[in-house]
């Protein structure tokens, strides 16, 4: 199949994301094909993406694939993609939280779902993991208003609130059975409330957790560290040799500091987040709660109250978050809900890079 040179294409911030959105119908269906021509879209390989829309940074190399859903519990499929910013790879293997946000706006935009008078709620699957969440956002007229008051951290000013609530999925919310694992030495809890997340207490790690995301990022022996965990903790949690893949992530813990349940620095999973992921947070939170975990240790948490304030890098994420108990015990998570905001920045057709030379810079 001849590649498009033209593609329709919706650049959005989702929380605290950005990324290209596309319709599915609007991409070649061959995942191969339809990879390379993201690559070439974004920019990658190249740690500038100078060539394509990518931000040079993971937060900012998103995609995601929408379509018209033919799952009678949802409206539209969602598949997010992580195009790598300096390996010529995207992968499907994780979710994202923060481009959600932008789902439902642009199923609207696109007319993949009607706008109702005042507000719409899209139904999305999450094609990546087979899970669901429904968003709802004000729509007056009509019309997506990306204009409000909610404001999220790490990202200025206000904007129209996307309210994301999350049923329970089908994953096992401790993926190894096990509240604590031990690897390498250090304490852990292994965690999949729709993004399998590794925590552990910062200090076990010899740093206090309230570092800035560059100042651990340069830390050496400890990004030596966190690659043994992580390499352990994926075969552990089932998902085989994860030396190439996005997931599972790490969330290094420590006691709050601004009024929250605790402080957090993700590792997603090499660069730190400069805030922390949504179903990152909806794993944390989750996490806190599991009794002799290593989040319960460190936490604050307000037994009367279903919601979690997560501190991070550049403020906090609150997100409701409740458990319940399978019938073999464990615990499960119940209910997960978020406010996070959206906005569309650019609406128009994106020309790809040439298909060859990939080298030949200097
Ligand atoms: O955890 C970054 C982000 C994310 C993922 C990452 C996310 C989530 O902040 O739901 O949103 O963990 O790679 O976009």
């Amino acid at each position: 199949m001849p590649q498009p040179e033209e593609v329709p294409c919706l650049l959005m911030r989702g929380g605290t994301s950005k990324g290209a959105y596309f319709l599915a119908t609007d991409l070649p269906a061959e995942p191969a094909l339809r990879d390379d021509l993201l690559l070439r879209i974004m920019g990658s390989p190249d740690e500038r993406q100078i060539d394509g829309l990518g931000g040079a940074h993971p937060l900012t190399s998103k995609v995601a694939v929408i379509s018209a859903s033919t799952d009678p519990a949802a409206d539209v499929d969602y598949l997010f993609l992580q195009v790598m910013v300096d390996r010529p790879e995207v992968s499907d293997r994780q979710n994202c939280g923060n481009i959600l946000a932008g789902v439902g706006p642009f199923a609207v935009e696109r007319g993949l779902v009607p706008a109702g008078e005042q507000e719409t709620s899209v139904r999305i699957r999450m094609v990546n993991s087979g899970d669901h969440a429904t968003a709802t956002f004000p729509t007056p007229g009509g019309r997506v208003d990306y204009t409000g008051e909610a404001g999220i951290s790490g990202v200025l000013g206000t904007a129209a609130p996307v309210v994301i609530e999350f049923p329970p999925g089908a994953g096992e919310l401790l993926p190894t059975a096990n509240a604590v694992d031990v690897i390498d030495g250090v304490e852990v809890t292994c965690v999949n409330n729709g993004m399998p997340t590794v925590l552990m207490a910062a200090t076990a790690l010899k740093v206090t957790g309230y570092e800035r995301p560059r100042d651990l990022e340069e830390d050496v022996a400890l990004a030596d560290r966190l690659r043994t965990i992580r390499l352990e903790a994926g075969r552990l949690m089932g998902l085989g040799d994860v030396s190439d893949a996005t997931v599972p992530k790490l969330t290094l813990l420590a006691p709050p500091r601004d009024g929250g349940a605790v402080s957090t620095r993700t590792f997603i999973p090499v660069r730190c987040h400069t805030s922390i992921g949504v179903l990152g947070a909806a794993g944390v939170a989750a996490g806190l709660r599991i009794d002799g975990g290593v989040g319960a240790r460190l936490a604050v948490l307000d037994a009367a109250s279903d919601r979690i304030r997560i501190e991070h890098p550049t403020g906090f994420l609150d997100i409701e978050s409740t458990l319940g108990t399978t019938p073999g015990g464990l615990p499960c998570p119940r209910r997960t809900a978020v406010v996070r905001t959206a906005r569309k920045i650019f609406d128009g057709t994106v020309f790809p890079r040439a298909v060859a030379p990939l080298t030949g810079g200097r």
